[in-house]
């Protein structure tokens, strides 16, 4: 038995419909594991093993949901890559997962290359999902890989969190009964599908309920007004709710048939869960989660969805504040079938990211309330969240620092009313040095996805430090 695969497909009746796009192509369940199986075939006939790796950057499509399924269904590990990865961050991927196989639309040249310098094959989803043979899924279990996605590091180095059958399965399970999705319900999908939101919590999810989704390209205003009617629940970043505030277009009355609203990802400002609440009565349900360990907490369904909270542990995930303070404020750390066993081929990085009794330390400071709802009230990492993508700090100073004429930078988040956070920088300079904002900007094109850059470059004479010699990122985010 394929412990994932035999729990999300095969259930549903073959005529319901799984998925619509929005020019009104239609895939029914009967579709999705044909399409699936014969994927697989193809996979295999590619060379692609159980415990292999396969590297996927592809823009949002259908075809991407069935090669996710059909690499776990012949026994491989799924890798998706931000479709905004460079040359220079997809040849490192390449390096560290080092794949059976990379899929690439048909455009993505470059890579290709790189791909063939280091002799992995590239295939374009048109080679793949098409008809063929059908095999059964490879059998897995359920501490098996099922995918690794890399999230940026402090270190400047993105590592692989690794995902089990077991985790992948354990949290859909838990989250389709929590929040109630049943075959009657239609998702409005417009998140992308190469993180744990629109990919797994989203997808798996509806896949279990047996439920419909309207998939669209992207997160587009217009395509949500349109599509919404059509929909019973819709997940999303904070960006998508305070994008739809004080649009005519949504309102109580229009969103009156909404089942369920989700926000996570990054902190829905309690302002604006009560604007939004206000405008279109309807209470967001907000919840908290990481790539490494799937979702951890949620609001309630039935309940008060308390604004500026992240709510309960889900049923089997067990969390703790670490060293609270006198106000109870502390590091959440996290155990349960939801948790990574690690990342991949750094054994290092595992190693500090638990504590040596099991716990995952996530980073992120919490403080819960007397009735036992979490605040995310901070981090302890140094990470800027913008528009719900992560971006370590270290990740852009080192690829700053290496520019001719750069001494140092220090790079941070400002405040930003529609991603939450930008990425903004400060940049000491070598005195001949012949470098503004815009040149900066323009020689990290190249290196860095465009949600990496710096929005703002301030070139500085010094950066401000403590006695300990540590720059002070919050005296710089508190200039501007
Ligand atoms: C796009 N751009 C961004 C971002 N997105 N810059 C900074 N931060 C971003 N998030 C850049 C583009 O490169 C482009 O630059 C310009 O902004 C406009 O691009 P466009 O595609 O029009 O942007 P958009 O459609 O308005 O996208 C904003 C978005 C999108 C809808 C917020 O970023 C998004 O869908 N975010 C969701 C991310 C997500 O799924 N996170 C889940 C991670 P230029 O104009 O210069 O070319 S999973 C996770 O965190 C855990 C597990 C959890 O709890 O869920
Ligand atoms: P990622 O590494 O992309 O999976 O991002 C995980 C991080 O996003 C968490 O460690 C938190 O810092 C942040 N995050 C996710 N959901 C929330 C939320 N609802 N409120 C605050 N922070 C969140």
């Amino acid at each position: 038995m394929n412990t994932l695969i035999s729990a999300l497909l095969g259930h549903q009746p073959e005529g319901a419909t799984f998925l619509e796009t929005p020019d009104r192509a239609r895939i029914t369940y009967g579709d999705l594991t044909r399409r699936v199986a014969q994927t697989h075939g193809h996979l295999q006939a590619a060379g692609v093993g159980p415990g292999d790796r396969v590297l996927c950057q592809i823009e949002k499509s259908p075809e991407g949901l069935v090669l996710y399924l059909a690499t776990v269904a012949a026994g491989a590990v799924f890798v998706p890559l931000n479709t905004g990865y460079t040359g220079a961050e997809i040849d490192y991927f390449l390096g560290d997962a080092d794949p059976a196989l990379l899929i690439l639309d048909d455009a993505k040249q470059s890579a290709q290359s790189l791909a063939e310098a280091r002799g992995v094959a590239v295939a374009i989803p048109a080679d793949l999902v098409k008809d063929g043979a059908e095999p059964a899924p490879v059998p897995r279990k359920a501490d098996d890989l099922a995918a690794i996605l890399y999230t940026s590091g402090t270190t400047g180095r993105s590592k692989g969190a690794m995902l089990t059958h077991e985790n992948l399965l354990s949290n859909a399970q838990v989250l389709r009964d929590l929040w109630q999705f049943t075959d009657t319900d239609t998702l409005l999908h417009a998140l992308p599908i190469f993180h744990t939101h629109g990919l797994f919590v989203a997808t798996n999810i509806m896949l279990l309920a047996g439920g419909r989704m309207v998939f669209l390209p992207g997160f587009d205003i217009d395509a949500l007004a349109r599509h919404m009617p059509d929909c019973t629940a819709m997940m999303g970043v904070p960006t998508f709710y305070t994008r739809m505030l004080g649009d005519a277009r949504f309102s109580q009355k229009s969103l009156a048939h909404m089942r369920l609203l989700v926000s996570g990802s990054a902190p829905l400002l309690a302002d604006a869960h009560a604007e939004f609440e206000a405008q279109m009565g309807q209470a967001i349900l907000e919840r908290y989660g990481m790539t490494e360990t799937n979702m951890i907490t949620s609001n309630p369904y039935d309940g008060p969805r308390r604004a500026g909270t992240v709510g309960f542990p889900l049923p089997g995930v067990e969390m703790r504040i670490s060293a609270p303070d006198e106000q109870g404020i502390g590091v959440v750390e996290v155990k349960g079938p939801n948790v990574t066993p690690g990342y991949w081929q750094n054994a290092e990085k595992t190693a500090e990211s638990f504590t040596d009794d099991g716990w995952f330390i996530t980073g992120d400071l919490g403080q819960v309330a007397a009735d036992g709802y979490l605040s995310i009230v901070g981090r302890q990492k140094d990470l800027v969240i913008s528009g719900g993508f992560n971006i370590y700090p270290k990740e852009v100073e080192v690829e700053i620092d290496a520019l001719p004429g750069v001494v140092e930078s220090a790079v941070y988040g400002l405040p930003d009313p529609d991603l939450g956070e930008v990425v903004a920088a400060a940049v000491v300079l070598e005195p001949s040095a012949d470098l503004d904002e815009a040149t900066i900007v323009a020689s990290l094109a190249d290196k860095l996805a465009r949600f990496k850059i710096p929005r703002r470059v301030r070139i500085l004479s010094e950066l401000p430090r403590n006695t300990m010699g540590k720059v002070q990122k919050t005296q710089l985010r508190a200039d501007g």
